[in-house]
């Protein structure tokens, strides 16, 4: 298969939309013929696979979301007979049922050369040895991420996520160069290198990171804390798994797989397509797979579009780095707030370390909400004051940030949780009724 947007010279976007318009046909009248569900949902608005003729045609097709995956448990959406399903993934997300998906020969085929295509934007070739500690299982990060190594070439060690010493130690005996986890993840291990005294003992020179929301200023600190290349890898397994999009050493946006997946943003209230740009949901319809297609997925992600040529040289669309998903967003006191807003603050501040927790409860009615957030060991060895000033400050900025005043607790390094799947920066012990 060829890595055509790998090159320099790749596709121009008028030829590149003959080709998605092309295969937005096939992929209709494919999932119309194969999916009972799609069937009725497309003859309930009066649709026949006819009507779609290209690209315009687009916005006819009914949305897709994870209930109509929930509502079809677990393989109603499933285009392909089960002799030719290869592979199952699954998330089991915190709730109601897992979303389940399947893959033909050909779909893990295309996905390992949409994770190659990343990895070659990050710079990794056959030259690198690269751990995976992205979790292996019915999660697509491992497995998915394995294969597209092993397809580019590099040799893949396969860590999964759990034994941070071990991998820090394989990391030196093998003189592993690149990396792939989540960034809360590498930061741990980032930490725990430092702690040792190893950073002189390794080579790592990349890594690639996603399946959760993290911030330009982590990405940032992650590069310097380990002298390397960080990178932000996305998807989402509905879709396909990591690989869905990824950013190039620009980072300005992440590279669309765009002749697999294409992509539009909505407006999350009207559902209507919004000028490139404009923050909205990120949908998206895949073109070319045969296990579970599907049409119009809502990802809830929200992002914005540019569809201009990178600096890079590539041509395919460029999603701006996530703000956080649509069902991630805190309504406190009647305001909408981001975790990663608090995340950006904190990493705007010197002495904080990019651990945080955000606490938030009812009391009267009146929502409370407390950020406790690990600085350095030398605050605790100062006077009170210098911890009260911080505190202070601390408070400042997030209010600045989001709007709301919050409490703030200060707590020594390594008191909170660290994750190595994705991370909880969130709990939530309102109860609405
Ligand atoms: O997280 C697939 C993945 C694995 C992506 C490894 C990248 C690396 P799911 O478990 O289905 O799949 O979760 C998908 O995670 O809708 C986003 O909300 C979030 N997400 C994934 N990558 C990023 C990223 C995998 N780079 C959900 N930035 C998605 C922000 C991300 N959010």
């Amino acid at each position: 298969m060829a890595v055509w947007n790998e090159a320099k010279e790749c596709m121009s976007r008028d030829e590149l939309s003959v080709l998605q318009g092309k295969r937005l046909v096939k992929q209709v009248n494919y999932v119309y013929h194969n999916v009972e569900y799609y069937r009725k949902k497309m003859q309930a608005v009066g649709l026949e696979p006819g009507d779609i003729r290209d690209l315009s045609d687009l916005d006819k097709l009914p949305y897709t979301t994870k209930d109509d995956l929930r509502d079809t448990y677990p393989f109603g959406l499933f285009a392909a007979p089960q002799s030719e399903i290869v592979r199952i993934h699954a998330s089991s997300g915190t709730t109601g049922k897992a979303t389940v998906v399947g893959y033909t020969r050909r779909d893990i085929d295309i996905w390992s050369e949409c994770v190659t295509r990343a990895l070659t934007q990050c710079g990794i070739t056959s030259n690198d040895i690269v751990q995976v500690a992205y979790g292996y299982g019915l999660f697509t990060g491992g497995l998915g991420a394995h294969y597209g190594v092993e397809n580019t070439g590099a040799t893949v060690v396969p860590m999964s996520t759990g034994n941070t010493k071990k991998l820090i130690t394989m990391m030196k005996d093998f003189g592993v160069t690149g990396i792939m986890c989540t960034p809360s993840y590498l930061l741990h291990i980032a930490e725990t290198i430092i702690e040792q005294g190893d950073l002189d003992n390794i080579k790592l020179r990349v890594a690639v990171c996603g399946a959760e929301p993290w911030t330009e200023k982590m990405r940032i600190q992650i590069e310097e804390k380990l002298r390397l290349k960080c990178f932000d890898i996305y998807g989402l397994s509905e879709i396909m798994g990591p690989g869905v999009a990824c950013d190039c050493e620009y980072h300005k946006g992440l590279h669309v797989q765009e002749d697999h997946f294409l992509p539009e943003i909505i407006s999350a209230e009207t559902l209507k397509p919004i000028p490139d740009g404009e923050v909205g949901e990120l949908v998206f319809t895949t073109l070319t797979k045969e296990g579970i297609p599907l049409l119009r997925y809502r990802t809830k992600d929200l992002t914005s579009i540019d569809r201009t040529t990178c600096e890079c040289g590539r041509t395919t669309a460029r999603i701006a780095r996530f703000k956080g998903r649509s069902d991630d967003m805190l309504v406190l006191r009647g305001v909408n707030v981001f975790p990663s807003q608090i995340e950006a603050a904190l990493l705007e501040m010197s002495g904080t370390l990019p651990h945080y927790m955000i606490i938030v409860d009812r009391v009267n009615n009146l929502d409370t909400i407390e950020v406790q957030v690990e600085v350095e060991e030398r605050f605790f060895s100062d006077e009170i004051r210098e911890l009260e000033r911080l505190s202070k400050q601390i408070g400042d900025v997030i209010k600045g940030a989001i709007g709301l005043a919050v409490k703030v607790k200060l707590v020594e390094p390594k008191t909170l949780n660290r994750f190595d799947g994705k991370a909880v920066h969130v709990i939530d012990n309102r109860v609405f009724d």
